[in-house]
């Protein structure tokens, strides 16, 4: 009988230190920092990008000012090195540090009522997880700006923000983490940056004077599934799905909604 135990707790803990191996080695190899294993779950439609899109050696911070600044959104490769960051936001390197902390969530509705405080580690035990599409955008929290910039300061210090900045603004950060699928319905504000880390966000857009077709209390997944697909032309958005090591620019009273496709690291600078 002992015997037959000390066999069953060989052969147990043999099977998890192999999980833990193939979970360790699949987040070296994905580099999504642990976030999303190449297994998960991701959206895989990254639809087309019809905003301008420049490696940032050939954009100027005068053409930028003059071009884009204050028409058009832009997206710029390479204008920023968060190579230290990107470590610092890896799944194991957060929880390690901040994971007995508190986070604040927030609702994924137009206009965010909702606040729910949860210690990080149980945002991402539990909350962190794929959006269904009939799920109501109150229903949905999401971890995305109120940072306490105290707490996680010693984080924050290492992110580099775009240096491209508009004259008389300074920069506040945004930061969260958030299940592919999830994002943030249309809403506007003041001009700003965002960057993913690790993961892919598709990004929508519309000009002040063209208020886009949706709901407020919709996510922007059910946005995507049954509005998007019947846009007539005139009233299709500026669109484009960023990746690590791109910067996306809104300029101000933009319209926008984002999604993200796989499970995301992301963060937003707004200049105000
Ligand atoms: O990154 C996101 O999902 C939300 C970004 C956003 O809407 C914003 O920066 O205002």
């Amino acid at each position: 009988m002992e015997h037959k135990k000390a066999v069953i707790t060989t052969c147990t803990q043999f099977v998890v230190i192999c999980l833990l191996v193939v979970l360790r080695a699949e987040e070296r190899t994905d580099d999504g920092g642990g976030w999303s294993l190449n297994s998960d779950f991701r959206l895989q439609d990254e639809g087309p990008c019809n905003i301008d899109v420049f490696d940032s050696s050939s954009l100027s911070y005068q053409q930028f000012i003059e071009r884009y600044a204050y028409r058009r959104p832009v997206i710029l490769k390479g204008l920023t090195d968060n190579t230290k960051f990107k470590l610092m936001c890896s799944k194991s390197s957060l929880l390690q540090h901040y994971g007995d902390r508190r986070v604040r969530l927030s609702t994924a509705n137009t206009y965010s009522y909702r606040k729910v405080d949860v210690p990080f580690q149980e945002y991402v035990d539990i909350f962190l997880r794929p959006q269904s599409t009939d799920t109501l955008g109150s229903d949905t929290l999401y971890f995305f700006g109120d940072n306490n910039f105290t707490e996680w300061q010693s984080l924050f210090q290492h992110y580099e923000s775009p240096p491209y900045v508009l004259p008389l603004t300074s920069g506040a950060y945004s930061f969260g983490i958030a299940g592919p699928g999830t994002g943030v319905p249309f809403h506007w504000h003041g001009p700003g940056y965002s960057e993913v880390i690790y993961g892919r966000k598709r990004w929508f857009l519309y000009p002040p004077e063209k208020e886009p077709h949706f709901h407020p209390n919709r996510t922007t997944l059910s946005w995507v599934t049954e509005t998007y697909p019947h846009l007539p032309e005139d009233e299709a958005p500026l669109e484009c799905t960023i990746r690590p090591g791109e910067v996306l620019y809104f300029p101000d009273r933009w319209w926008h909604a984002t999604l993200n496709l796989d499970t995301s690291v992301f963060i937003s600078t707004f200049l105000g």
